[in-house]
């Protein structure tokens, strides 16, 4: 069994601020308004929060532009407001991690402003500039995760700065020591305030390789250098400073975005021997549907890949590392619109999907509204998007006659991170009870019928079933600890597997189609020593006849000697 942490038997609670509760009617989420939502928090039954980005920003990337490490935008409210916040969540019990978004500044940030005032100010080896190439051609053909290319001109005859996702969000050098000890000191301070952890954006990315030469292009006639940057080996040596200098001897987590990052490299971040991260976000179940129009095509996530990629981080992290499971977060399409059913099975495949992400092994991380089934926004317009990468993606496609209008609203819809990030639907009130002003951004038509309030008094809710998930793990170690065991991999409906720790083993069975299926239950499964968890369909036949309702979810433990996964 692995070493037991606090964090690995925890549930950790996704809150985008935006978005989450308006306290002072502006139409904008804020920090006293996830103060007032503590209460449902605590009930719902989670560990622990992670907040994304509340800094001043540059208004480009909603946040992820950070142009002021250590004070809180007013939008969100005041620093004596986070401190009310932090104060609170300890006091209920709950943990916050916060974002730590280094990879990149906002191009407002100071730090930036003084970098590009010229070859000799002291501060511009903060960033990554390079001379161009003959005839005015930029360092490398790099391109930006929001289009374009990834190195901007400062001026005529200038150099050029390196920036991964977009031009208003210039790259740091971490290679530089200074640059390294300012982001050291900026983290140590908010832990010295009694944050307990970070969740670290695309820190995967932070270490660029000293040739940063041309790759083959893709459709958008750059190369994508993530993969490579990622495989950098140097990224160790960063991490392992990072933990030396700020993280030993306090007992806090982190949390990598590491996009692009393969398991082998995974398994040496989340060892716990190299003193790197405690665990990391893993994306290549999120890129199952992508294309070479990166994510705008009508492509479905097919639940036999799913259950490869899966079972591989299951089975690679099951001794060694550790994972954070997560289906939703805010750059991704609702898991429910993507590979659950949206209509008569809202409420059943919710729940389905819930099970089989929480009974893995690794932290489940629940993304807001996530627990209420919460679905994609029918945008019928470019102009109800808010995200910059929708935004400019709706009209490089279209106006380059790659993608036609209606079929480009048609991917939108089906991927953009828009869908989000519409507002958190508390209630059957206008604005579903998250302002009493006009929204920042329109919420979901549906929310007369998908609210917490609707939902909270209701046993058989979404919600419900996510209070049991949490409480299960909270108190079944086999659940965080088990040893983890595909079943009926070859199944193309069915994901199946099973968890075993000492006397225990848990089986695990979630139909993912409309239709009946059936699943083998596994030897030994059959007799009296088993006892149903939970099971998301009433009057269910699974037990008596192997079968599957659509979308059914069920979840058995057995005492007594572990079989293995062959079929009984
Ligand atoms: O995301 C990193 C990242 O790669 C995502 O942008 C994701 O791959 C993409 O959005 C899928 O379409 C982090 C943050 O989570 C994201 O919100 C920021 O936009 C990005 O970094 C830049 O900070
Ligand atoms: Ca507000």
């Amino acid at each position: 069994m692995q070493e037991p942490r606090w964090w690995k038997e925890c549930v950790v609670y996704q809150i985008y601020p935006k978005s989450f509760f308006d306290s002072n009617s502006d139409g904008i989420g804020d920090i006293p308004g996830i103060t007032e939502k503590l209460e449902y928090l605590k009930w719902l039954g989670v560990d622990v929060l992670w907040i994304c980005p509340v800094y001043p920003s540059g208004g480009f990337d909603n946040g992820y532009d950070i142009s002021d490490y250590e004070s809180i935008a007013g939008q969100y409210g005041t620093m004596e407001d986070f401190e009310k916040l932090l104060r609170t969540c300890h006091d209920c019990g709950i943990k916050v991690l916060l974002d730590l978004v280094v990879n990149h500044t906002s191009d407002r940030h100071p730090w930036f402003m003084s970098s590009q005032s010229g070859t000799t100010s002291p501060e511009r080896d903060l960033y990554i500039w390079r001379e161009g190439r003959e005839n005015a051609e930029a360092p490398s053909n790099w391109g930006a995760l929001f289009g374009g290319p990834a190195w901007t001109q400062e001026g005529p005859g200038g150099q050029y700065y390196l920036h991964l996702f977009s031009p208003r969000q210039p790259d740091l050098n971490w290679g530089n020591e200074q640059l390294r000890q300012r982001i050291y000191a900026m983290m140590s301070r908010w832990l010295d305030r009694g944050v307990d952890g970070f969740r670290m954006d695309v820190i995967s990315l932070i270490a660029k390789p000293g040739e940063m030469a041309d790759g083959p292009a893709g459709l958008s006639g750059y190369y994508d250098p993530r993969a490579q940057i990622a495989a950098n080996p140097e990224l160790h040596g960063y991490l392992r400073e990072m933990r030396s200098s700020v993280l030993d001897g306090r007992d806090v987590v982190t949390v990598g975005e590491a996009s692009a990052i393969g398991l082998e490299q995974a398994r040496v971040i989340t060892d716990p021997d190299n003193g790197e991260l405690d665990m990391l976000f893993q994306f290549e179940h999120m890129d199952l549907d992508g294309g070479e129009t990166f994510k705008w095509t009508d492509r479905a996530i097919q639940l036999p890949d799913l259950k490869r990629v899966m079972d591989r981080w299951q089975q690679g992290l099951d001794t060694v590392g550790w994972g954070a499971l997560f289906w939703n977060n805010h750059d991704q399409p609702r898991m429910l619109s993507r590979m659950g059913d949206e209509g008569r099975f809202r409420e059943t495949s919710a729940k389905m999907l819930a099970t089989c992400l929480h009974m893995m092994k690794g932290t489940p991380f629940i993304y807001q509204g996530e627990e209420i089934g919460m679905t994609n926004m029918p945008f019928s317009h470019v102009n109800q998007l808010r995200d910059n990468e929708s935004i400019q993606a709706f009209w490089h496609y279209t106006r380059s006659g790659m993608i036609p209008e209606q079929d480009m609203m048609q991917y939108i819809r089906l991927k953009c991170r828009d869908n989000a990030r519409t507002p958190m639907q508390w209630s059957a009130q206008p604005q579903a009870g998250f302002t009493d002003a006009v929204p920042w951004m329109d919420v979901n038509p549906n929310y007369p019928d998908v609210n917490v309030q609707e939902q909270r008094g209701r046993p058989d809710s979404i919600l419900a079933w996510y209070r049991s998930l949490i409480d299960l793990r909270h108190r079944h170690a086999v659940i965080v600890y088990g040893d983890y065991t595909p079943y009926d991999s070859d199944n193309p409906h069915v994901y199946a597997y099973l968890r075993s720790l000492d006397n225990q083993t848990l089986f695990v069975c979630c139909n993912f189609s409309a239709s009946p299926r059936t699943c083998t239950l596994p030897r030994g499964f059959d007799g009296s020593n088993v006892t149903v968890l939970l099971d998301n369909t009433a009057d269910s036949e699974y037990l008596s006849h192997s079968l599957l309702a659509p979308y059914e979810s069920i979840i058995l433990l057995k005492e007594g000697p572990h079989h293995g996964a062959t079929h009984s």
